[in-house]
């Protein structure tokens, strides 16, 4: 390390603090006898650190990156020239209603992925498809991505999907890993505000998006005025077919959710059990519910034909005073937990629900197999660890700890599960230690979090605030995405880069890189639309209707022009004959807001009516060759008589 003052790992602050209260609850941390300079000096020295961290990454051969990043021993998320990254990081976009895809740990936009928004250099919204997938899921021209969810088998990814919601509009997309790119949306009946989306694991056989606002079920004017009337639903998603099978109407807000990975259990915090309509009332009570989903009494329920039929989905009451709640065992168990939970996430070894107090300084540790053994829900809460001001989410590292977002001490806390579960409801005796965060997180992620087998080693913390973090640009700021090395128990938490990012990122997943294989040209046989090989174009006429099929291939198109009439429907179909990987081309369209990207061996089609007489030079919108610009032909559309 060249200096302490350069090195924004955590401050002596919080490893101070932490020292203190692991002495006084008898925990023994030895690296903290040594303060980290000293460690690293005798640790560097060791050479060992590479495997006590058990990171794959190259010991860190000097002191702070060049681009203002820290390396920390054992450590290094600095890729060379060459390299990639280990892991897949997925972040949602939130209002930019897409998806990014991060290279991790060097934190890297590799890709962007629309998915609720129109996005121009993919043609995504603009080719048919597309647009039609846009307008049947309600044509909304945005969306509020939060929660990116990869696809298990087994409790681990498989690299099929990913999905993600969309809190706005209440929907869940599917994103086609082989492709990257987003192939099924569903508008979800009787649900305003999908936020919480996970899969049901081990094998995702279903998706659930949880309804956030409550609204009058169905919302078709009834009931506008009567709040105590509203309610909100869990939908359960099939995640081939991408349809609802189910829902669940509950009492109060929802708001996060994850899914036990043995298939029984579906949790979802919950605020506003009040069930006001303003901040005070909603925030009147100490205790709110996390609702457990006993997901075969409700699939039982609905074979029963225990349900009633609202926007032809089979919706099932599980409100608290419902037939099906009465007795032993109801289908929805509420468990009361201070104070409005926001984030619940189940522990790597299906053992244990925790979910973040919010606005109680604690989180609560409810134990799975307890739920329907307690008399009282409430009992199968079995610790209360008090963490720091405004927690919020809760990552793992498959190693016992559990990571949680402080919001307003604009901290991560670290903390042992099994301490908490053995302390007094209260004590702050499970904290291991604190990291300083810029500033006010919201999500963390560890790498591999939501599968039964953590990878351990990487946590980004997805700020809120950047504040003084990055070059002014403006009243706008944008968020900042840290990386921490996690991999060293000994040592620490370490900061380890600050990572600009635009508005919003609040999830992500993070997969090892070896899980996923996508692929580098299409597969025409994946496609609806038949390709069209060089030598077959043509246009043809079917009264007002004129059908084009055409290539595109360095450095032209089918055609060098393509005449029409005024008034008339074109269909216009291009395949990119290309079998180069990364040689794509685009139809570019001007002045008909037009362009459609077509990648090697893809084939889209765009339909539009030529409705402006004139010439339209169409031409290819990505640098293809050194005869790019080159690459262009004439829409040629006749004035009508
Ligand atoms: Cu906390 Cu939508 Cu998961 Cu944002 S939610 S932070
Ligand atoms: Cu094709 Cu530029």
């Amino acid at each position: 390390m060249s200096s302490e003052q350069s090195n924004p790992t955590a401050g002596e602050r919080t490893d101070t603090e932490t020292r203190e209260t692991a002495e006084e609850a008898g925990f023994t941390l030895p690296s903290l006898s040594v303060n980290r300079r000293g460690f690293m000096k005798a640790g560097a020295a060791a050479g060992a650190l590479g495997s006590l961290a058990g990171c794959t990454s190259m010991l860190s051969s000097d002191g702070n990156g060049d681009d203002g990043t820290v390396e920390a021993a054992g450590a290094d998320h600095t890729i060379p020239p060459r390299e990639l990254d280990e892991y897949y990081g997925f972040l949602s976009g939130g209002h930019s209603g897409n998806i990014r895809v991060y290279g991790i740990p060097s934190m890297r936009e590799i890709m962007q992925i629309p998915v609720f928004n129109r996005e121009s250099a993919r043609g995504y919204g603009f080719d048919d498809e597309t647009r039609e997938m846009l307008e049947d899921a309600g044509g909304y021209t945005w969306g509020d991505t939060h929660h990116p969810r990869l696809s298990q088998t087994d409790n681990d990814y498989d690299g099929r999907f990913a999905y993600v919601n969309d809190k706005a509009n209440g929907r869940m997309a599917r994103i086609n890993l082989k492709y990257f790119e987003t192939d099924a949306i569903v508008d979800i009946p009787n649900q305003q505000g999908t936020h919480g989306a996970c899969a049901r694991l081990p094998d995702t056989d279903l998706i659930f998006g949880v309804g956030e606002f409550r609204v009058p079920v169905p919302n078709d004017g009834r009931d506008l005025e009567d709040p105590d009337a509203y309610g909100s639903v869990i939908a359960a998603i099939n995640p081939e077919s991408m349809n609802v099978e189910w829902e669940v109407l509950v009492d109060g807000n929802m708001d996060n959710g994850d899914g036990g990975k043995e298939g029984r259990w579906f949790f979802a915090t919950g605020y506003n059990s009040e069930g006001a309509t303003n901040e005070e009332g909603m925030t009147r009570d100490d205790r709110d519910m996390v609702k457990a989903f006993d997901l075969p009494a409700i699939e039982e329920a609905v074979e029963a034909g225990e349900y009633e039929m609202i926007n032809d989905v089979p919706v099932v009451d599980g409100r608290k005073d419902s037939p099906l709640n009465e007795g032993d065992d109801p289908i929805v168990y509420y468990i009361p937990t201070p104070k409005s939970p926001h984030g619940v996430s189940v522990t790597p070894d299906n053992k244990y629900a925790i979910a973040s107090g919010k606005l109680d300084p604690t989180a609560s540790v409810i134990e799975i197999d307890m739920i329907d053994e307690v008399d009282d829900p409430a009992d199968a809460i079995v610790g209360r660890p008090q963490l720091g001001l405004g927690p919020l989410h809760t990552a793992y590292d498959g190693r016992g700890h559990a990571y949680t977002t402080l919001f307003i001490d604009s901290q991560v806390v670290k903390w042992d599960i099994e301490a908490a579960v053995e302390a007094e409801p209260g004590s702050e005796s499970p904290v291991i230690e604190k990291i300083d965060v810029h500033y006010n997180p919201g999500h963390l992620i560890a790498a591999e979090s939501y599968t039964a087998d953590p990878a351990g080693d990487w946590l980004i913390s997805l700020n809120k605030l950047s504040k003084d973090r990055f070059l002014p640009v403006g009243p706008m700021h944008p968020e900042n995405d840290q990386l921490i090395y996690i991999g060293d128990d000994e040592e620490g938490m370490q900061l380890m880069k600050d990572s600009p990012a635009y508005a919003e990122p609040h999830d992500a997943s993070i997969c090892h890189r070896s899980k996923i294989e996508p692929a580098s040209t299409y597969d025409p046989e994946d496609l609806e639309l038949e390709p069209t090989a060089k030598g077959d174009e043509s246009i043809e006429r079917d009264g007002d209707r004129v059908t084009v099929e055409m290539y595109s291939e360095r450095n032209q198109f089918g055609f060098e022009e393509i005449i029409v009439n005024e008034g008339d429907t074109v269909e216009m179909k291009v395949t990119n004959i290309e079998t180069t990987s990364d040689i794509l081309h685009s139809v570019a369209i001007p002045e008909y807001d037009i362009n459609v990207k077509v990648a090697p061996q893809e084939t889209r089609k765009v339909t539009f009516e030529a409705d402006k007489p004139g010439v339209y030079w169409f031409y290819c919108g990505f640098f293809c060759s050194a005869l790019h610009l080159e690459m262009r032909s004439r829409l040629i559309v006749r004035a009508a008589e």
